[in-house]
């Protein structure tokens, strides 16, 4: 997994000449930061539970206090964790080119965290709280024994300010990952199973634009047969890899 798989230099070639890149991130980037991926199996007293039933209203709506600590479980796991060599190779990407996007499904902040500026969180961020009733952040909240606890302003339960499944991402942000997407000249999927939508149209948006599109995972992907570059490899290793072939960074 760590050894960089060769990059083709036309790709080479057209980054060098690209003026607008756009990045679609998923949990993928953050692995080896030793943040556990989406999918793979949760551990601890987590195992018996499929994330995907519990990121839902349902789940939340069942058992609030379950969902609620489950997420604060996941807080703990990337307030302990660094961001890796693949979100620092985004941040001078980002640096070094006139026009460019890093669209994240990831919730764990830790784009930010590396110095990304331009950064869409298509799925909300784990550190964020809303009230349920009001739906609207809430930075803090007195100390009490209440889990989930309760909005300052209303009594209303507070909620993790994340997207989950059959909710509406943030209309804002999924328009300007759109439109990213349509004009960007190369798009990047990197660490994403591509299972997920609307995220998951968002390189199809960029390959019918005529973008120019690029894959990176270690693993195969519903994507994959379309992409125009496929690098089979850890972000953390390949990027960095792309990036001083590209702008001769560390030589
Ligand atoms: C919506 C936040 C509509 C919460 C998440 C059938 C067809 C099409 C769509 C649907 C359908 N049935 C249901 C739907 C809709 C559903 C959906 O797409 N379901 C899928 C499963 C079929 N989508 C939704 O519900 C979305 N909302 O559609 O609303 C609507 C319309 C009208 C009115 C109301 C509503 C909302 C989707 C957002 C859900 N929230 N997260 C939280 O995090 O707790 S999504 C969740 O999956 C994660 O956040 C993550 O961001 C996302 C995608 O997962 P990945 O990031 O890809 O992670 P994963 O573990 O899957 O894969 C990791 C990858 O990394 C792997 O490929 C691995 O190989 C790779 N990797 C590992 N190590 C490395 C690496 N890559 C690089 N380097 C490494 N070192
Ligand atoms: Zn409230």
């Amino acid at each position: 997994m760590n050894e960089v798989p060769p990059i083709p230099s036309e790709l080479i070639t057209r980054l060098r000449a690209a003026r607008r890149v756009a990045v679609l991130t998923g949990a993928g980037i953050s692995a080896e930061s030793g943040v556990p991926t989406f999918r793979e199996a949760q551990t601890g007293l987590w195992a018996r539970y499929n994330p995907e039933e519990l990121a839902t209203p349902e789940a939340f709506r069942r058992n609030p206090r379950l969902v609620w600590e489950w997420y604060a479980w996941r807080q703990e796991r990337v307030r302990q964790a660094e961001p890796n060599p693949g979100h620092y190779a985004l941040v001078e990407m980002e640096r070094h080119l006139a026009e460019f996007i890093l669209i994240t499904q990831n919730v764990d902040g830790l784009h930010r965290r590396a110095g990304s500026h331009q950064v869409l969180e298509l799925h909300g961020n784990l550190f964020r709280a809303k009230c349920c009733d009001e739906d609207r952040l809430v930075e803090g909240w007195p100390e009490s024994s209440d889990i989930p606890p309760r909005c300052p302003h209303c009594g209303g339960l507070l909620r993790p300010d994340v997207v989950w499944f059959g909710e509406m991402l943030p209309a804002g942000a999924l328009r300007s990952a759109e439109q990213a997407a349509a004009s960007a000249e190369v798009f990047f999927s990197i660490g994403t199973s591509s299972l997920v939508y609307p995220a998951a149209d968002l390189p199809l948006i960029a390959l019918r634009a005529g973008a120019t599109v690029v894959e990176i995972n270690p693993q195969p992907t519903p994507l994959s047969p379309q992409v125009t570059f496929s690098l089979n490899g850890a972000a953390g290793v390949v990027l960095p890899a792309l990036a001083s072939q590209i702008w001769e960074i560390g030589k």
